[in-house]
């Protein structure tokens, strides 16, 4: 056929695949159709996508990592075709619900893909490829000695004292990432390219984009915030360093420099309740839930039960029946899963499900409460449209878990049965401490992944610079140093999770904030009297009513409001936290008396 006689068909192609007609002025009522349009296409390619990422994560074979990123790379085209599309109704006056949409639409993914299809695909390519790697990762020491998962290498971290020990997990697990940097190089190009289509400097703009909020005046709060808890972290710091010194030798701890990485009881050395032996104030001790669910032989499934319960007593529906059938909570034996927790809502409706390796420690119980909180949150919403069906803000969604799980006291334990008598009043610091080691050491944490990834995709860190930029960022924020030198052979920020995930990290630092100021508020309506930290909503049907009208209006409306209806407070802010810990930093300040604190 020559080009004349094909031009016609081509016609009529166009017209039946073109959604909606972009010609003349727009009006709010076009913009009304190309909403209701993207919104229905949009679900699908998130059921499609969610679908094909749920069997890669528990299935990783090279064949379920081809289906994923081509489910993925189809809606990262159909995102960016939709963000760049909106474009024709900036400026026009619209309904906010309606322009609240719009926004989100450009905003709906942690990833902009660029305008070239075949960039598209290149770059879900490697995002799925560095998922896997991350999935697969194990150090393998040689000499006929087996190789090791994050699993087992964390249990290292977390209960051995002898320094040699910890120094080979801590550098056996980041002998998995050096082969992700050419990876991560090209996947930080062609996502800031995405991110520039749609009119943002960087993809760290971008991110900072979505929080109702000038993006600068963003950053700003971060900056409030963390002067809010820093000297408490400082204080705890220096206790924690002291014990270390005390513990290793000042050979192995500098007594007024930074910590070295490996001995704080975690890989990333973001939360620090593994080594509370270490660091225990003296005087009656409190609760030790790992000891207790292992003596009484809770299962993983038991351990799920339980939390649930605890949501059901605030009022909300008991989980499906399919979540029971269909999450995973064992890491199987036989295959390569991505054991890093999450919580996933399949259909964006009902099938809701969590995917998490669990083992029976006090650790993985509040990670469990903190998967619920997302799993509940999906139930909450998901009558809103499909654009609203997401968190008031993406720290929102991280917090509802943690928030709940403040609530496990020894009063709570108790009754529920899990323990038999309550410690002694006196015991209150000890439990405080266990908390503080978890709360407070991770803020700084919250912080450094995204400092650290807004530089590099600003360009401030370049890739020559990727690994000496990281270590400077934790000596900064966090007080803490790499056990033995690194260099840019190394590429350590691919090590933790959410870098190859691509999962922003900001949310969990706003996520420790906000939890502390939900819990005052929500105990304020459950009517506790009394310190913050003994307080307990389970059971209050009023504290659950306000949580589920909240989580209810899912991102239908900014964050503030959501923050006002939950708090009657229209900003972030770290009082609470400060509240809850007072009587610790009471204690730690007559401890430190005389130190140098610092580093
Ligand atoms: O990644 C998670 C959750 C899944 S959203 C398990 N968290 C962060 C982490 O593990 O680094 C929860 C706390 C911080
Ligand atoms: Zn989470």
């Amino acid at each position: 056929m020559t080009l004349d006689a094909v031009r016609p068909f081509l016609l009529m192609l166009l017209a039946t695949t073109m959604p909606v007609a972009a010609s003349g002025a727009p009006t709010p009522e076009e913009a009304a159709r190309f909403v209701a349009d993207a919104e229905a296409r949009l679900l699908a390619a998130w059921i499609r996508a969610e679908r094909a990422a749920w069997v890669q994560a528990n299935f990783i074979t090279e064949d379920t990592q081809a289906i994923a990123a081509e489910a993925q790379a189809e809606l990262l085209r159909l995102t960016g075709d939709l963000a760049r599309r909106t474009a024709r109704f900036d400026g026009l006056e619209l309904p906010a619900e309606l322009r609240r949409k719009l926004t989100r639409i450009k905003l709906s993914l942690p990833l902009a893909a660029p305008p070239d299809p075949e960039a598209a695909t290149e770059l879900a390519r490697i995002g799925s490829r560095l998922e896997a790697t991350y999935g697969k990762g194990r150090w393998c020491p040689g000499e006929g000695r087996d190789c090791l998962d994050l699993g087992q290498l964390s249990r290292i971290l977390a209960t051995s004292r002898k320094p040699d020990e910890l120094l080979e997990a801590w550098t056996g697990w980041r002998t998995i990432s050096p082969p992700m940097r050419p990876d991560y190089r090209r996947f930080v190009e062609l996502g800031n390219e995405g991110a520039r289509a749609l009119g943002f400097a960087d993809l760290g703009a971008m991110w900072r984009a979505g929080y109702d909020m000038p993006p600068d005046a963003f950053a700003a709060e971060l900056d409030r915030l963390w002067n809010q808890v820093r000297p408490l972290y400082e204080k705890l710091h220096c206790f924690v360093r002291r014990r270390l010194v005390e513990t290793y030798g000042s050979e192995v701890v500098p007594a007024d420099g930074p910590i070295p990485a490996h001995l704080l009881g975690n890989m990333w050395a973001q939360e620090w309740g593994n080594i509370y032996d270490l660091v225990a104030p003296g005087g009656p001790e409190g609760v030790d839930l790992t000891a207790i669910l292992e003596q009484r032989g809770v299962t993983p499934r038991g351990m799920v039960e339980i939390a649930e319960r605890f949501f059901t007593s605030l009022g909300f529906e008991p989980l499906p029946e399919t979540f029971w059938k269909r999450s995973l909570f064992v890491k199987p034996a036989d295959r390569d899963v991505v054991c890093h927790a999450s919580a996933w809502a399949i259909d964006f409706s009902d099938d809701l499900r969590i995917k998490m390796c669990i083992e029976p420690t006090a650790e993985d119980f509040v990670t469990i409460h903190h998967e619920l909180g997302h799993v509940f949150y999906f139930q909450a919403y998901r009558d809103q449209d499909p654009l609203f069906r997401a968190g008031a803000n993406d720290g929102f969604h991280e917090a509802v878990g943690d928030t709940v799980a403040l609530s496990v006291t020894p009063a709570y334990l108790r009754r529920i049965g899990l323990i038999d008598e309550l410690p002694p009043d006196d015991a209150a610091l000890s439990g405080l401490m266990r908390r503080a080691l978890d709360k407070i050491a991770f803020l700084p944490f919250g912080l450094v992944i995204d400092s650290w990834r807004w530089k590099v995709f600003s360009g401030e860190i370049p890739p020559e610079r990727y690994n000496a930029g990281w270590w400077e960022l934790r000596r900064k924020y966090q007080g803490i140093a790499p056990p033995v030198p690194r260099s840019e052979r190394d590429f350590d920020p691919g090590a933790k999770y959410h870098v190859p995930a691509n999962t922003p990290y900001t949310r969990y630092f706003l996520a420790a904030v906000l939890q502390f100021q939900a819990h005052r508020a929500l105990c304020r309506v459950a009517g506790h009297e009394g310190p913050l930290h003994t307080c307990s909503i389970h059971g209050s049907e009023e504290a659950g009513r306000r949580l589920r009208r909240v989580l209810a209006m899912g991102a239908s409306r900014p964050w503030q409001d959501a923050l006002f209806e939950l708090t009657g407070e229209r900003r972030i802010d770290a009082s609470a936290l400060v509240e809850y810990f007072a009587p610790l930093e009471r204690w730690l300040d007559e401890r430190n008396a005389g130190r140098r604190c610092g580093w």
